[in-house]
């Protein structure tokens, strides 16, 4: 009798044991499902990232906090003294800056908020991201296409060049990465990680070298191994006796010679620092001949609007936004999407 119970109670442990491992097994086999995004997002996925996880509302942290106040405001039509104060106190808090917030507030005065006043600035701020987005991959026939990364240091140049080796080696490209910062050898060291990790190919050289060598270099075996294209990144900063603003434009002359086309220069900003970020830019803008800007950070302490100012002030487009440090965290700029995130209920 008590050998046929322990036979019973054997049979029992070993079936659920059985039926627990499979329906583990079950889980692991299906993917977690995408979370849902906004349609605009997701179009283009092998060229244009998109989010895995939490949505960009909820990654977008203090830029959509600042807005609570707006979204809070239920009424429709002509708005009183007091809530015109309200719009604009988050306005200039969100640092779209004074410019925009003007606009956005005679608009209000003027045409009210039909449709509510989260709707009516949500439209005022899409008619300011009007900008042309797209990002060019291809160079001249016999060419290599560069991306040139500049920026101040510790803006996420080189995280960001991680990322966008990544999207693009996913899209089916071969890809190329330049230690163009030659300041400091972990800053090559930094950019080898990233090679490893998403399988790119990467020239570097000795801390101090000359970095329109490296990406001389970068660009010659490029050529010779037919990769698709490169990828430079560049110092933030240089020792006192040099220019960095005159070592860029030379990079930038040495990555567009033959094998190589600069296709995009893009500026690396941090979207934390605010309206400090527009006064870096504008130093750079002269010497490098930027084509696109990579906000990043967009998920620390950043205050969205910086999108919106740097647009209008610079008159150069928000290309990609970084809204974490890993190698998913990275989104092409959707306007729609953005201005969704900060405003929707
Ligand atoms: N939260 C967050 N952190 C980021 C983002 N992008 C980069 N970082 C972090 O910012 C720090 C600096 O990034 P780097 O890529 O080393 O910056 P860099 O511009 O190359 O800096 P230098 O090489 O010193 O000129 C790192 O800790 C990154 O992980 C982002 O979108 N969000
Ligand atoms: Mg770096």
């Amino acid at each position: 009798m008590i050998l046929v119970i322990i036979v019973v109670a054997v049979v029992l442990v070993v079936g659920i044991g059985w039926v627990v491992v499979r329906r583990r097994r079950g889980r692991v086999a299906i993917a977690s499902p995408r979370a849902a995004m906004p349609t605009v997002l997701v179009t283009e996925l092998a060229e244009r990232p998109s989010l895995d996880g939490p949505s960009l509302a909820q990654r977008l942290g203090s830029s959509r906090s600042v807005f609570d106040r707006v979204r809070s405001l239920s009424s429709v039509g002509a708005l009183s003294d007091e809530q015109l104060d309200i719009v604009e106190e988050v306005l200039l808090r969100s640092d779209v800056g004074v410019a925009t917030t003007t606009m956005i507030l005679d608009n209000l005065r003027e045409y009210g908020a039909p449709d509510g006043v989260a709707n009516a600035v949500r439209a005022s701020l899409l008619d300011s991201l009007t900008a042309e987005r797209s990002v060019t991959t291809t160079a001249q026939s016999g060419r290599v296409p560069v991306w040139l990364f500049v920026g101040v240091n510790g803006v996420g140049k080189t995280t960001t060049i991680g990322k966008l080796a990544k999207r693009q080696i996913d899209a089916g490209r071969s890809v190329m990465l330049a230690a163009g910062d030659t300041f400091r050898a972990a800053a090559a060291d930094q950019l080898e990680q990233w090679a490893t990790r998403t399988g790119a190919d990467i020239v570097r050289a000795s801390e101090g070298a000359d970095p329109g060598s490296v990406v001389h270099d970068a660009l010659g075996r490029a050529a010779a191994r037919g990769v698709d294209m490169v990828l430079a990144d560049t110092a933030g900063r240089r020792s006192n006796s040099t220019n960095l603003l005159d070592e860029l434009s030379k990079v930038r002359r040495v990555a567009d010679r033959e094998p190589g086309q600069v296709v995009e220069t893009f500026m690396v900003l941090d979207a934390t620092t605010g309206q400090n970020a527009l006064s870096q830019a504008r130093e750079f803008l002269a010497a490098a001949d930027v084509t696109g800007i990579v906000l990043t950070k967009l998920d620390g302490t950043a205050r969205g609007g910086i999108v919106v100012a740097i647009e209008r002030d610079l008159g150069i487009p928000v290309k990609f936004v970084g809204v974490g440090e890993g190698v998913e965290d990275l989104i092409a700029f959707e306007p729609g999407a953005f201005v969704d995130s900060l405003l929707d209920a």
